[in-house]
């Protein structure tokens, strides 16, 4: 059955609670590939607070076998969308059996099949493809599930309640939203492990797998203890069942998923050996078994009462998991690395058509608003807050919210309320982060007389859809004063402006100081300061704070592109001096070296342009990188080998911060070290790499010096029947070519018998690595955007979400030249005009467009 036509907008606005309370879910799920029985017998019972409504269950391609209430049969009148029925006006018990094809389901959306598994992807609204129930997340129950099938392992949410031959069953003890409900069943493997929470609770643990894939585990379990111990000596948070379970899936939409212990994952989000994974790969890893644990508590024990408040339980969880990174690694590294992902991620998405607040006011489909505002942008505003209030007021407040909240479904309200309560401060105008978009611009003037020291910011908020006029949002903005010797005389201050434009003043200094502004990234806004390169690099050699030391660096490293870009400058010597005595000083992290050493991307050049007024021109940005990396490349070969040295990791691979970091820097030295040998260095280290970070460094090195042929072969040769590693052989050669290159080679990949199109990672290394590359994927004739486009099209028949997703390649669109424009606006509207288009397509097709 499809969706009906017309898509309909949903508004927060309209909220009205659900007119009934269920007590208890019991499912019986009978597996067959094409035909599963689902029979549901639910407790119903009314609800006095409610208005007066139908009695309506959500239900998407189910086939209604029977119906009853009360033991009496009944036709419920059903639509594309789910059924009506008459029902008795005091509590009842509820009874269906439907029937669903989960090896047809492309979608990967309620049960499906991956590899022969049967498994369950829940959130947002795909519980209503398993059965029909109110799916929607203040609808709360405990669950019984009975798993009947020959699959050798059956698992279900809660904890092992009986099994025998054929069948196993669960229950759940905690009343959950059905968008955390989930199933597996397959012939699974388990890595086994135990954990004992701080009041002596016993859990079992354990990370299932495909056969062959065990040896792949004991990095992820090891996250995972780290996780539980770390949310109890942090938040006081501990685990409250018998067992966690965690399930390895090689096709899934998402990274992973939350359920009720039961969390699925994304198979390259939890798999990991040295051999196959780099250290990237491990740290994402150790991030996101984090952040599914410890949504247990902020997501599961606490939800959301609506999807409107999707920040509640997103923000708040990524702002742990950093906190979590920060702690196990360096905090420095992850905060830059933060930023750096949040204006690639973030900042074009809030200055473009798809803008929308970090809890959107409306919506068509809530696949759509799983983005980067919601998850990273609302994860700095829960930092904004901490800053604002301190640490201790901080947990204080946390504390209360999950004395309070716990086993509600709350709203954002709800969360302000707390701070509030626990800090006696008014935080209605810090509320707006949370509904008005866009990225606000903070331009800042200084005066200096007679010892006083004063700084005058603006802030303004560009327009962005639907919401024209901006007001003032409340901004932390941490200050650092040096003095002329480069000795900090004012320690990070945090000043807290809530006007459009507001002084402050810093009484009793002897000379005119040099301000670093915005330490540590304190407020996420574009910050429009017009130093002179002399105070720029003066903060690279002087400041103290190693974000905004990095900052002034990229700062210098933007002006100067820009220049390359818009006047044809040569590169600026004076900022790589600078920058060679950060590289040069051994006593710095060599992960941070790295990151100084690594500058923009093409697309933050990009997006640099923009800001500033320009019509960015991606040949003539790849040229300016170019000729940058080249003249690094050329200043520092005196210097390269020896950094190279330092960088060796003579120990047995392990991936901690300390060689990870080595191997970062050791990565940027061979970077550069490709540019003057052509690709020597690069081919030894190919040849005598013993683990994946190195091998892939020294792969897309050759890939970038036109090198590859032979290397690619062997690459593949030798990971051939590893999905993951090929994962990467796809991504890699498109991502690290020339970008005359680009669309050829992504047409000719997906040519390949290896490219499986409808497994999401596969699609994403090819499509999504040209639409990440800036200048291929905007090559001029559009040769680019009709590839990504007819792929788009060909997919969103069979997997609309990870289309819709897609999509966002073209938010940008807008800021190119007018022929560029023109080409991608057409491809938007080809897409827009298919027939049978999906409404997640269609709705992210029309924002676009608009
Ligand atoms: N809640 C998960 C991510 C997730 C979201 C949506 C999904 O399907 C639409 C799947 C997973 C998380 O934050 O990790
Ligand atoms: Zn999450």
């Amino acid at each position: 059955m499809m969706k009906d036509a017309s898509p309909q907008t949903i508004h927060l606005a309209d909220y009205t609670p659900f007119g009934w309370t269920v007590r208890d879910v019991h499912l019986t799920v009978k597996l067959s590939p094409r035909a599963t029985r689902v029979v549901a017998r639910i407790h119903f019972a009314p609800r006095g607070d409610a208005p007066a409504q139908d009695f309506f269950l959500h239900g998407e391609e189910l086939t209604l076998l029977r119906a009853a209430i009360d033991g009496a049969e009944v036709t419920p009148e059903i639509t594309p969308q789910g059924l009506t029925c008459p029902v008795p006006d005091g509590p009842f018990l509820w009874e269906s059996e439907v029937e669903i094809a989960p090896a047809d389901n492309t979608a990967l959306e309620g049960l499906y099949m991956s590899n022969g598994m049967y498994c369950t992807q829940c959130e947002a609204e795909g519980f209503r493809k398993i059965t029909y129930y109110p799916d929607r997340p203040d609808v709360m129950a405990t669950f019984t599930v009975r798993i009947e099938g020959d699959e050798p392992v059956k698992l279900s949410n809660g904890n092992p309640a009986d099994s025998g031959a054929g069948w196993a069953e669960w229950h759940d003890p905690w009343p959950k939203p059905a968008y955390l409900f989930a199933l597996v069943a397959g012939d699974l493997r388990n890595h086994p492990g135990s954990f004992t929470t701080k009041s002596g609770k016993e859990v079992e643990l354990n990370i299932w797998v495909r056969p062959g894939d065990e040896g792949k585990c004991a990095f992820g379990m090891e996250a995972l203890k780290k996780s539980m111990t770390w949310d109890e000596e942090v938040y006081g948070r501990e685990y409250d069942l018998d067992i966690f379970n965690v399930v390895a899936v090689d096709d899934f939409n998402m990274g992973a998923m939350e359920n009720k212990g039961l969390n699925i994952f994304n198979s390259s989000c939890v798999l990991a050996s040295p051999e196959t994974s780099t250290d990237a790969n491990f740290e994402r890893i150790e991030a996101i078994i984090a952040h599914e644990y410890f949504h247990n508590w902020t997501g599961n024990r606490i939800t959301c009462r609506d999807w409107f408040q999707l920040c509640l339980k997103e923000g708040l969880t990524v702002y742990r998991d950093s906190q979590f990174t920060s702690d196990m690694r360096s905090a420095e590294v992850k905060r830059i690395s933060d930023v750096i992902a949040l204006r690639a991620r973030q900042f074009p998405e809030d200055q473009g058509p798809l803008a929308h607040p970090v809890r959107p006011e409306s919506f068509q489909e809530i696949n759509n608003f799983y983005t980067a505002t919601v998850y990273e942008k609302g994860a700095e505003v829960i930092g904004m807050l901490k800053r604002l209030v301190g640490d201790e007021e901080y947990y204080k407040a946390l504390d209360l919210y999950f004395e309070r909240h716990d086993g509600d479904a709350a709203t954002i309200e709800d969360w302000i309320r707390v701070f509030e309560d626990a800090t006696g401060r008014d935080l209605s105008q810090f509320k707006r982060w949370y509904s008005q978009a866009g990225t606000p611009r903070l331009s800042v003037s200084e005066d200096f007389s007679e010892g006083t020291y004063t700084l005058t910011f603006r802030q303004t908020t560009p327009p962005t859809p639907g919401q024209p006029d901006k007001a003032p949002q409340v901004l932390p903005i941490a200050v650092g004063l040096l003095n002329p010797n480069g000795h900090e005389v004012v320690p990070t201050t945090v000043l807290e402006m809530t006007e459009a434009e507001q002084s402050f003043t810093f009484e009793g200094l002897s000379a005119k100081p040099v301000p670093s502004i915005l330490r540590g990234f304190s407020a996420p806004v574009v910050l429009e300061r017009d130093s002179a390169p002399e105070e720029r690099a003066f903060l690279l050699a002087h400041d103290t704070d190693a974000f905004n030391r990095w900052e002034s660096s990229r700062d210098l490293a933007r002006d100067c592109l820009v220049a390359m870009v818009t006047e044809g400058a040569a590169p600026d010597t004076a900022w790589l001096d600078g920058l060679e005595r950060v590289i040069r000083d051994d006593t710095l992290d060599p992960a941070f070296r790295a990151l100084m050493m690594g500058g923009p991307t093409q697309s933050e050049t990009a997006q640099v342009l923009h800001e500033r007024g320009h019509v960015p021109d991606p040949d003539a940005i790849w040229d300016a990188h170019e000729s940058l990396r080249q003249a690094m490349a050329e200043r520092w070969q005196d210097l390269l080998p020896a950094l190279a040295e330092e960088a060796r990791v003579t120990e047995a691979y392990r991936p901690d911060a300390a060689q990870s970091g080595k191997r970062a820097l050791g990565s940027a030295v061979l970077a550069l070290q490709t540019r003057l040998d052509g690709g020597k260095a690069a081919e030894a280290q190919f040849a005598s790499a013993d683990n994946m970070t190195l091998q892939l460094s020294a792969l897309a090195c050759l890939v970038q010096a036109g090198r590859d042929e032979a290397a690619l072969r062997a690459f593949h040769d030798q990971w051939q029947d590893d999905r993951l590693v090929m994962d990467k052989w796809f991504a890699l050669q498109i991502a690290a070519t020339t970008p005359d290159k680009a669309p050829e080679r992504t047409a000719a990949l997906t040519e390949h018998p290896a490219f499986d199109w409808t497994n999401p990672n596969r699609f994403r290394s090819v499509l999504g690595a040209l639409a990440m590359h800036h200048t291929g994927f905007h090559a001029k004739d559009g040769r680019g955007y009709k590839l990504l486009a007819d792929w788009l099209i060909k997919l969103d028949a069979k997997n609309p979400q990870t289309t819709a997703r897609m999509c966002s390649a073209f938010q940008t669109w807008k800021r190119y030249d007018a022929d560029r424009q023109a080409l991608m606006k057409a491809q938007l509207e080809r897409i827009a005009a298919r027939p049978g288009l999906s409404p997640d397509t269609g709705e992210m097709v029309s924002r676009l467009l608009s």
